[in-house]
């Protein structure tokens, strides 16, 4: 039981009662990508900070084109990949324990598949998440159109993150219980692209620049501003929205969750504009966009952005309700583990405390079987003192007004969304922050 409870701790808390064989992986070497998973020590702030690491810290796709990635890991420890957002092909989602046995050390695994919607995605371990993200295995993953939309735009991206570090490097406490029954792992070092401290980014002479931000952190919630000027909300989560508008407040995003911000260079300030991370005691710039020497002038191009693919229901065929129970300050006194109801007390003890619809992760069985192509209604009941970030793997629903992989839901909120359940397989559903994902707020759908 022991060791079972281990292995399931490392790889994110879900049910091993079914371990897919690897999928065959080497009908031929022709890769268009290798991502070799490694040690890397970063210097940080005058220290040396150990962390993972991926060769490639950020890929570009084509969409719907096949794609082929070699992931060849040089840790010394398992580790997979998961393909943030990406509506692909189930045994290529890369959960551990759930889709694929994980990558063992010194080995190489092909992860093949095309992505259908263009736009904002990333990709992390899905091993042991909860460390391995923490400690940097994350990278930016942008589909683009297979032809450019403008003729004239930069596109820039940053992962921003909170690392909890202490005099040592990261704190490698990943699973204080104090943490993941509260809010999760908070971190004490921000850093934009890997970097801490305020980052300049240089503007080239184009018409447009495209800012794709991604929030990597492992728990925290963020919320951004600009100043020096508005950009417009062009996409999130992948999706280019229906309705644009002019940023005039704080962007707040859970962890997992990308925003696409459209700047027209000729409106920049002679000064730049900055990125701004947003504090108790204020706003503290993390970037900072620099102009460049030459500006074109503007030709008021329209921007053009990719349309989505994916349709709203109008009718539902099936309604799934997933309350939200447990943490510290909650109220629940009990949960299902492995078929038998505990007491919260003695979940705690076996490192749990959170739970959908009364189950403490670990299902053999998924939480609900959906049919193919199925209308879905998913409500989110917040029962928890925490806000929590539910993300759906393998789809996007229609939440909001509009499409998210991830979405954040308040303490005490209550959210519904809908989508078709197109895609086959076995597909997680998790709180994204990892501290409450291992400690018992992961289940999973099947669909078909
Ligand atoms: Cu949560």
């Amino acid at each position: 039981m022991n060791n079972r409870r281990q292995f399931l701790k490392r790889s994110m808390g879900v049910s091993v009662f079914v371990v897919m064989p690897l999928s065959s992986c080497s009908k031929s070497e022709n890769t268009d990508f290798e991502i070799k998973v490694e040690y890397k020590t970063e210097s940080w702030l005058d220290s040396k900070v150990d962390t993972f690491s991926y060769s490639m810290p950020e890929i570009e796709l084509i969409q719907n084109k096949k794609t082929r990635i070699k992931v060849t890991n040089n840790l010394n420890e398992p580790t997979t990949i998961h393909w943030h957002g990406i509506r692909l092909e189930n045994k290529m989602d890369g959960v551990s324990g759930l889709i694929q046995a994980p990558i063992e050390p010194g080995e190489s695994f092909i992860y093949e598949f095309s992505a259908p919607d263009a736009g904002t995605f990333w990709f992390h371990s899905h091993h042991d998440s909860i460390k391995q993200v923490a400690m940097g295995l994350y990278g930016a993953l942008i589909v683009k159109p297979e032809k450019s939309l403008n003729n004239s735009e930069q596109d820039l991206t940053l992962l921003i993150d909170d690392w909890l570090l202490n005099e040592n490097g990261i704190d490698p406490n990943f699973t204080a219980m104090h943490s993941l029954s509260h809010g999760g792992i908070m971190g004490n070092v921000l850093t934009v692209n890997k970097q801490p401290g305020l980052q300049a980014f240089q503007i080239e002479d184009k018409q447009y620049l495209r800012l794709r931000l991604i929030n990597v952190a492992n728990s925290r919630i963020q919320s951004w501003s600009f100043s020096g000027l508005n950009p417009i909300v062009i996409a999130k989560d992948g999706q280019p929205l229906k309705d644009q508008y002019t940023l005039n407040k704080s962007l707040v995003l859970g962890p997992a969750e990308r925003y696409d911000l459209l700047v027209k260079v000729k409106e920049i300030p002679e000064d730049g504009f900055k990125l701004n991370y947003d504090t108790a005691n204020g706003a503290l710039p993390i970037a900072e966009f620099i102009l460049p020497k030459v500006k074109t002038d503007f030709k008021n191009e329209a921007y053009n952005i990719e349309k989505s693919v994916l349709v709203v229901p109008k009718k539902i065929d099936k309604t799934v309700v997933v309350e939200l129970d447990g943490g510290a300050m909650g109220r629940m006194q009990t949960g299902i583990l492995d078929g038998e109801k505990l007491s919260i007390n003695q979940l705690v003890q076996k490192n749990m405390i959170w739970a959908l619809n009364g189950q403490v992760a670990l299902l053999a069985t998924p939480m609900d079987k959906l049919e193919l192509n199925a209308a879905v209604n998913i409500t989110f009941k917040n029962n928890t003192s925490f806000a929590h970030n539910m993300h759906l793997h393998g789809h996007h629903f229609f939440i909001d007004g509009i499409w998210q992989d991830s979405v954040l839901i308040g303490r005490g909120e209550s959210k519904s969304g809908v989508f078709y359940a197109d895609n086959p397989g076995k597909w997680l559903l998790h709180c994204h922050m990892l501290g409450h994902a291992v400690t018992g707020m992961t289940t999973w759908f099947e669909i078909g």
